[in-house]
Protein backbone atom coordinates (compact mmCIF):
# COMPACT_ATOMS: atom_id res chain seq x y z
CA UNK A 1 0.00 0.00 0.00
CA UNK A 2 2.09 3.28 -1.12
CA UNK A 3 1.27 6.67 -1.32
CA UNK A 4 -2.12 6.38 -3.00
CA UNK A 5 -3.49 6.39 0.33
CA UNK A 6 -2.59 10.05 0.65
CA UNK A 7 -3.57 11.23 -2.79
CA UNK A 8 -5.98 13.85 -3.33
CA UNK A 9 -6.64 13.81 -7.46
CA UNK A 10 -10.17 14.73 -8.43
CA UNK A 11 -10.51 16.28 -4.78
CA UNK A 12 -11.85 19.91 -4.23
CA UNK A 13 -10.40 21.08 -1.23
CA UNK A 14 -11.52 24.89 0.75
CA UNK A 15 -9.24 26.25 3.03
CA UNK A 16 -10.62 29.48 4.77
CA UNK A 17 -8.02 32.72 5.97
CA UNK A 18 -5.49 31.34 3.36
CA UNK A 19 -3.48 34.70 1.94
CA UNK A 20 -0.72 33.60 4.23
CA UNK A 21 0.81 31.63 7.06
CA UNK A 22 -0.83 28.53 8.00
CA UNK A 23 -3.46 28.50 5.76
CA UNK A 24 -1.41 29.19 2.66
CA UNK A 25 0.55 26.96 3.53
CA UNK A 26 -1.95 24.02 3.77
CA UNK A 27 -3.24 25.35 0.93
CA UNK A 28 -0.22 24.86 -1.39
CA UNK A 29 0.27 20.98 0.25
CA UNK A 30 -3.04 20.09 -0.63
CA UNK A 31 -2.65 21.15 -3.93
CA UNK A 32 0.47 19.35 -4.98
CA UNK A 33 -1.36 16.03 -3.10
CA UNK A 34 -3.56 16.62 -6.27
CA UNK A 35 -6.56 18.78 -4.60
CA UNK A 36 -8.08 21.73 -6.77
CA UNK A 37 -8.10 24.17 -4.06
CA UNK A 38 -10.16 27.01 -3.36
CA UNK A 39 -8.65 29.83 -1.09
CA UNK A 40 -10.85 31.94 0.88
CA UNK A 41 -9.97 35.28 2.24
CA UNK A 42 -12.11 38.65 3.41
CA UNK A 43 -9.68 40.96 1.50
CA UNK A 44 -10.29 41.05 -2.66
CA UNK A 45 -6.90 42.06 -2.98
CA UNK A 46 -4.45 40.14 -0.86
CA UNK A 47 -6.96 37.09 -2.06
CA UNK A 48 -6.35 37.75 -5.82
CA UNK A 49 -2.29 37.74 -5.23
CA UNK A 50 -2.68 34.54 -3.28
CA UNK A 51 -4.47 32.89 -5.87
CA UNK A 52 -2.12 34.12 -8.50
CA UNK A 53 1.38 32.79 -6.75
CA UNK A 54 -0.77 29.20 -6.24
CA UNK A 55 -1.38 29.23 -9.65
CA UNK A 56 2.48 30.72 -10.87
CA UNK A 57 3.26 27.59 -9.21
CA UNK A 58 0.87 24.91 -11.32
CA UNK A 59 -1.27 24.78 -8.55
CA UNK A 60 -5.20 24.40 -9.95
CA UNK A 61 -6.76 27.09 -7.52
CA UNK A 62 -9.58 29.68 -7.38
CA UNK A 63 -10.31 31.99 -5.08
CA UNK A 64 -13.70 32.60 -3.22
CA UNK A 65 -14.25 35.96 -0.97
CA UNK A 66 -16.35 36.19 2.17
CA UNK A 67 -16.20 37.67 5.67
CA UNK A 68 -16.98 34.29 7.98
CA UNK A 69 -18.86 36.07 10.20
CA UNK A 70 -21.19 37.11 7.82
CA UNK A 71 -24.22 33.88 7.82
CA UNK A 72 -26.04 35.44 5.27
CA UNK A 73 -22.48 35.77 3.11
CA UNK A 74 -21.15 32.94 3.85
CA UNK A 75 -24.25 30.59 2.95
CA UNK A 76 -24.24 32.49 -0.70
CA UNK A 77 -20.87 32.42 -1.59
CA UNK A 78 -20.32 28.88 -0.62
CA UNK A 79 -23.45 27.36 -2.66
CA UNK A 80 -22.21 29.92 -5.59
CA UNK A 81 -18.87 28.45 -5.31
CA UNK A 82 -20.32 24.51 -4.94
CA UNK A 83 -22.41 25.40 -7.84
CA UNK A 84 -18.89 26.25 -9.69
CA UNK A 85 -16.73 23.60 -8.99
CA UNK A 86 -19.58 21.02 -8.27
CA UNK A 87 -18.59 19.81 -4.71
CA UNK A 88 -16.43 20.26 -1.53
CA UNK A 89 -14.70 17.28 -0.44
CA UNK A 90 -12.02 19.03 2.02
CA UNK A 91 -12.95 22.12 4.37
CA UNK A 92 -9.72 23.74 6.38
CA UNK A 93 -11.53 26.07 8.68
CA UNK A 94 -7.82 28.17 9.33
CA UNK A 95 -9.39 31.72 9.49
CA UNK A 96 -8.87 33.52 13.13
CA UNK A 97 -7.39 36.16 14.79
CA UNK A 98 -5.27 36.44 17.75
CA UNK A 99 -5.83 39.72 20.09
CA UNK A 100 -3.77 39.72 23.00
CA UNK A 101 -4.53 41.32 26.64
CA UNK A 102 -4.95 40.82 30.14
CA UNK A 103 -8.60 39.34 30.80
CA UNK A 104 -9.20 42.01 33.29
CA UNK A 105 -9.13 44.69 30.81
CA UNK A 106 -9.96 42.52 27.67
CA UNK A 107 -12.41 45.43 25.67
CA UNK A 108 -16.03 43.50 25.06
CA UNK A 109 -15.66 44.50 20.99
CA UNK A 110 -12.53 42.95 20.73
CA UNK A 111 -13.17 39.72 22.81
CA UNK A 112 -16.91 39.18 20.78
CA UNK A 113 -14.37 39.74 17.61
CA UNK A 114 -11.80 36.85 18.84
CA UNK A 115 -14.99 34.52 19.45
CA UNK A 116 -16.93 35.90 16.18
CA UNK A 117 -14.20 34.92 14.03
CA UNK A 118 -12.47 32.02 15.31
CA UNK A 119 -15.62 30.15 16.64
CA UNK A 120 -18.60 30.94 15.53
CA UNK A 121 -17.29 31.61 11.48
CA UNK A 122 -16.00 28.47 11.89
CA UNK A 123 -19.14 27.23 12.78
CA UNK A 124 -20.89 28.94 9.47
CA UNK A 125 -18.91 27.77 6.97
CA UNK A 126 -18.47 24.29 7.99
CA UNK A 127 -22.61 24.66 8.32
CA UNK A 128 -23.17 25.42 4.48
CA UNK A 129 -20.03 23.33 3.70
CA UNK A 130 -21.40 20.17 5.32
CA UNK A 131 -24.43 19.59 3.41
CA UNK A 132 -22.92 18.57 0.33
CA UNK A 133 -20.90 16.17 2.21
CA UNK A 134 -23.99 14.71 4.15
CA UNK A 135 -25.81 14.66 0.61
CA UNK A 136 -22.80 12.42 -0.79
CA UNK A 137 -21.99 10.74 2.30
CA UNK A 138 -18.65 11.85 2.32
CA UNK A 139 -16.29 14.75 3.57
CA UNK A 140 -13.22 15.95 5.26
CA UNK A 141 -13.55 18.81 7.87
CA UNK A 142 -10.02 20.12 9.32
CA UNK A 143 -10.26 23.04 12.40
CA UNK A 144 -6.89 24.21 12.97
CA UNK A 145 -6.51 24.37 16.77
CA UNK A 146 -3.72 25.43 18.79
CA UNK A 147 -2.01 24.56 22.01
CA UNK A 148 -4.58 26.91 23.42
CA UNK A 149 -6.90 24.15 23.56
CA UNK A 150 -4.91 22.28 26.22
CA UNK A 151 -3.54 25.29 28.29
CA UNK A 152 -3.43 28.98 28.56
CA UNK A 153 -0.50 31.92 29.25
CA UNK A 154 -1.55 35.50 30.19
CA UNK A 155 -3.08 38.27 27.51
CA UNK A 156 -4.62 35.25 25.24
CA UNK A 157 -7.90 34.38 27.08
CA UNK A 158 -10.59 35.23 24.25
CA UNK A 159 -8.10 33.18 21.46
CA UNK A 160 -8.12 30.35 24.38
CA UNK A 161 -11.49 30.29 25.21
CA UNK A 162 -12.31 30.75 21.51
CA UNK A 163 -9.95 27.91 20.30
CA UNK A 164 -11.51 25.32 23.54
CA UNK A 165 -14.74 25.75 21.89
CA UNK A 166 -12.92 24.76 17.94
CA UNK A 167 -11.52 21.91 20.17
CA UNK A 168 -14.86 20.87 21.62
CA UNK A 169 -16.66 21.44 17.90
CA UNK A 170 -14.84 19.46 16.29
CA UNK A 171 -15.92 16.68 18.73
CA UNK A 172 -19.41 17.55 18.31
CA UNK A 173 -19.13 17.44 14.63
CA UNK A 174 -17.13 14.45 14.48
CA UNK A 175 -20.00 12.35 16.80
CA UNK A 176 -23.43 13.68 14.58
CA UNK A 177 -21.69 13.48 11.25
CA UNK A 178 -19.47 10.00 11.51
CA UNK A 179 -23.06 8.24 9.95
CA UNK A 180 -22.18 10.20 6.82
CA UNK A 181 -18.86 9.04 6.25
CA UNK A 182 -17.41 12.49 7.45
CA UNK A 183 -14.37 12.63 9.30
CA UNK A 184 -13.88 16.33 11.50
CA UNK A 185 -10.50 16.39 13.16
CA UNK A 186 -7.89 19.14 13.97
CA UNK A 187 -4.42 19.98 13.76
CA UNK A 188 -2.90 21.55 16.69
CA UNK A 189 -0.07 24.01 15.93
CA UNK A 190 2.88 24.50 18.06
CA UNK A 191 4.53 27.52 17.99
CA UNK A 192 4.61 28.26 14.45
CA UNK A 193 6.64 31.01 12.55
CA UNK A 194 4.00 33.45 11.13
CA UNK A 195 2.73 36.97 10.82
CA UNK A 196 0.27 35.87 13.54
CA UNK A 197 3.21 35.47 16.03
CA UNK A 198 5.72 38.35 14.38
CA UNK A 199 5.34 40.20 18.14
CA UNK A 200 6.45 37.17 19.63
CA UNK A 201 9.33 35.92 17.37
CA UNK A 202 10.62 39.47 17.64
CA UNK A 203 10.46 39.77 21.78
CA UNK A 204 13.84 38.18 22.72
CA UNK A 205 12.69 37.02 25.83
CA UNK A 206 9.64 35.26 24.32
CA UNK A 207 11.74 34.02 21.51
CA UNK A 208 14.18 32.55 24.03
CA UNK A 209 11.24 31.14 26.17
CA UNK A 210 9.86 29.43 23.26
CA UNK A 211 13.09 27.69 22.14
CA UNK A 212 13.91 26.63 25.86
CA UNK A 213 9.89 25.13 26.52
CA UNK A 214 9.72 23.58 23.43
CA UNK A 215 11.58 19.93 23.76
CA UNK A 216 12.42 20.59 19.65
CA UNK A 217 14.04 24.11 20.53
CA UNK A 218 12.94 26.06 17.91
CA UNK A 219 9.80 27.16 16.27
CA UNK A 220 8.05 25.43 13.40
CA UNK A 221 7.57 26.66 9.53
CA UNK A 222 3.95 26.34 8.76
CA UNK A 223 5.01 24.41 6.04
CA UNK A 224 5.30 21.17 8.71
CA UNK A 225 1.46 21.25 9.27
CA UNK A 226 1.48 20.01 6.06
CA UNK A 227 1.94 16.22 6.12
CA UNK A 228 -0.91 15.44 9.15
CA UNK A 229 -2.96 18.33 6.87
CA UNK A 230 -2.58 15.46 3.51
CA UNK A 231 -2.97 12.45 6.37
CA UNK A 232 -6.28 14.34 7.75
CA UNK A 233 -8.00 15.19 4.03
CA UNK A 234 -6.91 11.75 2.68
CA UNK A 235 -8.57 8.25 3.18
CA UNK A 236 -5.68 7.58 5.12
CA UNK A 237 -7.78 8.70 8.03
CA UNK A 238 -11.06 7.42 7.21
CA UNK A 239 -11.49 5.96 10.38
CA UNK A 240 -10.70 9.19 12.73
CA UNK A 241 -12.50 11.01 14.04
CA UNK A 242 -12.60 13.77 16.92
CA UNK A 243 -9.15 13.91 17.10
CA UNK A 244 -6.94 16.58 17.90
CA UNK A 245 -3.17 16.15 16.36
CA UNK A 246 -0.87 18.50 17.78
CA UNK A 247 2.32 19.60 15.25
CA UNK A 248 3.97 21.12 18.71
CA UNK A 249 7.82 19.95 18.92
CA UNK A 250 6.74 18.32 22.01
CA UNK A 251 6.14 21.42 23.70
CA UNK A 252 2.65 19.48 25.06
CA UNK A 253 4.48 16.76 26.21
CA UNK A 254 6.98 18.39 28.70
CA UNK A 255 6.07 20.15 31.74
C1 LIG B 1 0.37 33.18 21.55
C2 LIG B 1 0.36 32.56 20.18
C3 LIG B 1 -0.26 31.16 20.23
C4 LIG B 1 0.03 30.44 18.93
C5 LIG B 1 -0.74 29.19 18.70
C6 LIG B 1 -0.19 28.09 19.52
O1 LIG B 1 0.06 34.38 21.66
O2 LIG B 1 0.76 32.46 22.48
O3 LIG B 1 -0.35 33.36 19.26
O4 LIG B 1 -1.63 31.29 20.51
O5 LIG B 1 -0.23 31.24 17.87
O6 LIG B 1 -2.09 29.34 18.87
O7 LIG B 1 -0.87 26.91 19.20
Amino acid sequence: MGSELFELTGKVALITGATQGIGLAIARGLGQAGARVVINARNAEKLERAVATLAREGLTVSGCRFDLVNGAEVRERVAALEQEVGRIDILVNNAGIQRRSPLEQFDEKVWREVLDINLTGLFLVTQQVVQGMIARKSGKIINICSLMCEASRPTVGAYTAAKGGVKQLTKSMAVEWAKHNIQSNGIGPGYILTEMNRPLIDDQKFDAWVRARTPAGRWADPTELVGTAVFLASRASDFVNGQIIYVDGGILAAL
